[in-house]
């Protein structure tokens, strides 16, 4: 049986951090942008109901409105046609929310090259000096591409090819389909890189990972201040009936 006194004291003496992997929502917070003849998402924006006023005198609150896809999201089986008969947002079992995270650096490869595609190679170079891709792992990738994320247009670095952000190849988006992991992360606007449109298939981490009933988590911050292996998150997307995915806020625990 295991120790959650042990880990309630650690919670509360710092020996365990909480590191919040969340991005702010707020009216700037970057959404995806779609080709014009598309249907798109909208942004983040709050409409005030009261503040102590006439409309409320003792209480502030407001209302939202945004898609289910802004800013830190989860990505659930059922947003893309391969995982259409498998789990809405509201159905992914809690147990498959929370789960040991590994992290893939591509920082300095990124840096370099804004369209960087993580290959199968360099997962099993990963798994080489870390071991196996651990069961219903989160597997974060982490880019350093957050630390654009207050730059809307740095963010979706887009030119009149379309934008250009890091991803995976569709070789590697299968690896990960075929393993079994709960999902992967991102620090981008989506899991698939930026000139994922143009590759055969098309956006094949969707495709590929939520057809094999694996999840997303995307607009990742903090990533950095994860150890490669050790620490264990918690992605909590709100249970929308029939939604497809929800903003949510992604936790880890790190030990200190
Ligand atoms: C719809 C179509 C294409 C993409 C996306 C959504 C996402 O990235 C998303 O947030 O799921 S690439
Ligand atoms: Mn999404």
């Amino acid at each position: 049986m295991t120790d959650l006194t042990a880990l309630a004291a650690a919670i509360v003496d710092g020996g365990v951090e909480v590191v919040d992997l969340t991005s702010p929502l707020h009216s700037g917070t970057p959404i995806l942008s779609l080709p014009p003849e598309m249907g798109q998402t909208q942004p983040f924006t709050l409409e005030l109901i009261s503040e102590y006023d006439d409309n409320g005198p003792a209480w502030y609150w407001n209302n939202f409105h945004t898609g289910e896809h802004t800013g830190t999201h989860f990505d659930a089986p059922i947003h893309w046609i391969t995982g259409r008969d498998l789990d809405d947002v509201s159905q992914v079992p809690a147990q498959r929310l929370v789960g040991p995270a590994v992290v893939i650096d591509k920082t300095a490869e990124v840096e370099a090259n804004a369209d960087y595609l993580l290959d199968v190679d360099d997962i099993k170079g990963w798994e080489a000096e870390h071991g196996p891709l651990p069961k219903n792992a989160w597997v974060l990738f982490r880019t350093g591409w957050s630390s654009r994320g207050d730059d809307a247009a740095a963010f979706a670095n887009a030119d009149d090819m379309g934008p250009h952000t890091p991803g995976a190849t569709a070789a590697a988006a299968e690896y990960l389909a075929a393993s079994d992991i709960l999902g992967w992360g991102v620090e981008t606007v989506g899991t698939d890189a930026g000139q994922a449109f143009g590759f055969e298939p098309a956006f094949p981490c969707h495709t590929m990972t939520l057809g094999a009933n694996k999840y997303g988590i995307t607009q990742l911050r903090n990533l950095d201040k994860l150890p490669v292996t050790g620490a264990i998150v918690i992605a909590a997307p709100l249970p929308i009936v029939k939604g497809s995915g929800s903003p949510c806020r992604v936790l880890a625990l790190v030990a200190r």
